[in-house]
């Protein structure tokens, strides 16, 4: 060290002054650390000091050392009183721990499975267990699938705008789940037995039995000789199943383009047993549509009409929830509210 003891002295009293002005800006631990890093570090002006200490003169070498050690003791004072003030701020715990492991633990807002899947479940299990595949389709369709090769005439009502939600490029939304199984037709021989669930779209004023979006769930049987009767037992199974033991079910005649005979089905009320309630007014609830396959729509899927034989029924899933569980307005189920999609165990 070539230096002399008052130069020495001199230097240290400049870098306590500068160590003094800039920790007087520093605002936050990470300001605070480049700080120390230049005046404390290893590298820091008083840390070479010090190792240079040995090379000084034996008669400067005591008092250099006590300057030394003075300037020290000032600039970790001054480390030592601005982390205290940091420490004591807001923001600062991010330096403290971040648990505190003597809380007791915030409980997660758990959601639950939508009423519509809980019945679409139901649904679906019954028709797996028959030996049921199931089919998806997409929900953006053409004319063709959704109206044309399903019988119906092309001034057909459901057809208008105020009906049915058209897109761009001769797409529309399907009206119902119908036509993934023209496709389903399409692609396989018989013999097809297949559901087909989905979400379906219809241009509806909401109101408490109305929503533009539903869920529906469709079945198909082809083979080689299907029986009306055999629509008959296996929704009459559905209805036990889904309602309960001692369920009764009676088919009216109805007219759909796709099915003849066609029937809409009713079953007895689940919640009343036949008696008269808010769900029922009579003692039956309608539940369903279905028939024996239109010819006209084998013809338009390429299967012969003269060799395969089906029945066909639709179901929609709201509905079905709305009388099992007694749900007086469809709009429910799009609230998302938990108080409402917890209520079904
Ligand atoms: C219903 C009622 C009756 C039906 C018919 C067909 C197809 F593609 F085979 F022709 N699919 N779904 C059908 C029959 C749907 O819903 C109320």
């Amino acid at each position: 060290m070539s230096s002399t003891l008052s130069e020495i002295t001199d230097e240290l009293a400049a870098l306590v002054a500068a160590a003094e002005e800039e920790v007087g800006a520093v605002v936050d631990a990470k300001a605070l650390e480049a700080w120390r890093v230049k005046y404390l570090g290893k590298k820091a002006r008083l840390s070479v000091l010090s190792r240079e200490m040995g090379s000084l003169g034996a008669d400067e070498r005591p008092a250099a050392g006590k300057v030394l050690n003075e300037a020290k003791a000032r600039v970790q004072a001054l480390f030592d009183a601005k982390k205290a003030e940091l420490e004591k701020q807001p923001g600062a715990a991010a330096e403290a721990p971040a648990i505190d492991t003597t809380l007791p633990g915030r409980r997660p807002r758990a959601g639950d499975v939508h009423p519509i899947t809980k019945v679409y479940y139901e649904v679906r299990d019954f028709y797996l267990r028959l030996g049921f595949g199931i089919w998806y389709g997409p929900e953006a369709e053409d004319d063709f699938h959704n109206f044309g090769a399903l019988n119906f005439p092309e001034d057909h009502p459901s057809r208008d705008e105020q009906d049915t939600f058209y897109l761009n490029d001769g797409l529309l939304l399907r009206t119902h789940t119908s036509p993934v199984q023209i496709r389903a037709m399409k692609a396989v021989e018989p013999p097809l037995r297949i559901i087909v669930p989905g979400r379906c779209f219809r241009s509806d004023a909401p109101d408490a039995t109305h929503y533009p979006v539903f869920h529906q769930v469709e079945g198909l049987y082809v083979d080689k000789a299907v029986s009306l009767a055999e629509l008959k037992g296996t929704l009459e199974a559905m209805g036990v199943y889904l309602f309960g033991p001692g369920t009764e079910m009676r088919f009216r005649p109805h007219f759909f383009p796709f099915t003849e005979p066609s029937a809409e089905v009713d079953f007895t009320c689940p919640r009343c047993g036949g008696e008269v309630c808010g769900v029922c007014h009579d003692g039956w609830v309608e539940v369903l549509g279905a028939g024996m396959v239109d010819p006209a729509v084998f013809e338009n899927v390429g299967y012969d009409p003269e060799a395969w034989v089906g029945y066909a029924f639709g179901v929609g899933i709201e509905r079905l929830a709305m009388i099992k569980y007694g749900i007086t307005d469809i709009r429910y189920f799009y609230e998302n509210d938990l108080r409402f999609i917890k209520q079904f165990k």
